[in-house]
């Protein structure tokens, strides 16, 4: 059967989908992603991305890290696509239990997703890290320098920088939907990133379907792989 037939027919009879996503999945928002040709990682700055948004290099310099990261890494604006949109209404029709993301942009709330585990935070909550104090996004993007709170204490977003840990609570919740899906779609996410890319190990399914336009180290162990963009094929579905 041709591949999309195929995926079809999976998400027609299941009704426990779990969706694991990256930067892939906002692309087609106009997010950039990291490891695409036209990704953040082929641009040049004065130190390697992987560098400026370390927890090192963050309290090391924090002027640069917020320069890159309001320049870069603050996505406010943009809208949900279909993707997002298809992923809302199938949990809304109780087809999919939860969406996994790597991605820090908000944009499966905004399209109306519930079931949310964000693995590296978001960039629309940020904590004074003396006091604790929330702002927003608009405030860190239209801050000067280090954003401050009224306290004095730097703020920082509730992003999971590189050297950081993953939230215990946020791995246990998306480990336990992973293990309890009938069906796990992978999808738009280069699965180099650790610990993410290692939750996909706990699916026992026989429906794992890995949907990337580049080939990722997964593609040997999936059931199904199509290499294409997510529009066109959630657009299909
Ligand atoms: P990545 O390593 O940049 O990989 C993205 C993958 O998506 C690549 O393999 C591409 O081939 C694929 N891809 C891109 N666009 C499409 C598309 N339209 N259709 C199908 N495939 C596509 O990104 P990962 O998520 O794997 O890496 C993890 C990092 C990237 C996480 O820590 C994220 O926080 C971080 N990131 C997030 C955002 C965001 O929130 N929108 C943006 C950029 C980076």
């Amino acid at each position: 059967m041709e591949k999309m037939e195929t995926l079809k027919q999976w998400v027609e009879e299941s009704h426990n989908i779990v969706f694991f996503g990256g930067a892939g999945v906002s692309t087609e928002s106009g997010i950039p992603d990291f490891r695409s040709v036209d990704g953040l990682y082929s641009q040049k700055f004065d130190y390697p991305p992987e560098t400026i948004i370390s927890h090192s290099f963050f309290l090391r310099n924090p002027e640069y890290f917020y320069r890159f990261y309001r320049e870069k890494m603050l996505p406010l604006g943009f809208e949900p696509n279909i993707t997002h949109k298809v992923l809302a209404r199938w949990e809304a029709e109780g087809k999919l239990s939860a969406v996994v993301t790597q991605n820090i942009d908000g944009l499966h709330q905004k399209a109306g997703s519930k079931h949310v585990y964000e693995l590296h935070g978001s960039v629309l909550r940020n904590y004074c890290m003396k006091c604790g104090k929330f702002y927003s996004a608009e405030y860190v993007k239209n801050s000067q320098g280090i954003p401050r709170c009224d306290c004095g204490g730097m703020v920082k977003p509730d992003v999971v920088l590189y050297e950081e840990g993953l939230d215990q609570k946020t791995i246990e919740g998306s480990l336990r939907a992973i293990r309890n899906a009938d069906m796990l779609i992978v999808a738009g996410t280069s699965l180099t990133v650790y610990p993410a890319a290692g939750l996909i190990n706990d699916y026992r399914g026989n429906r794992l379907v890995l949907i990337n336009r580049d080939e990722t180290p997964y593609d040997g162990y999936a059931d199904l792989v199509l290499h294409r963009s997510l529009g066109e094929v959630f657009s299909q579905l």
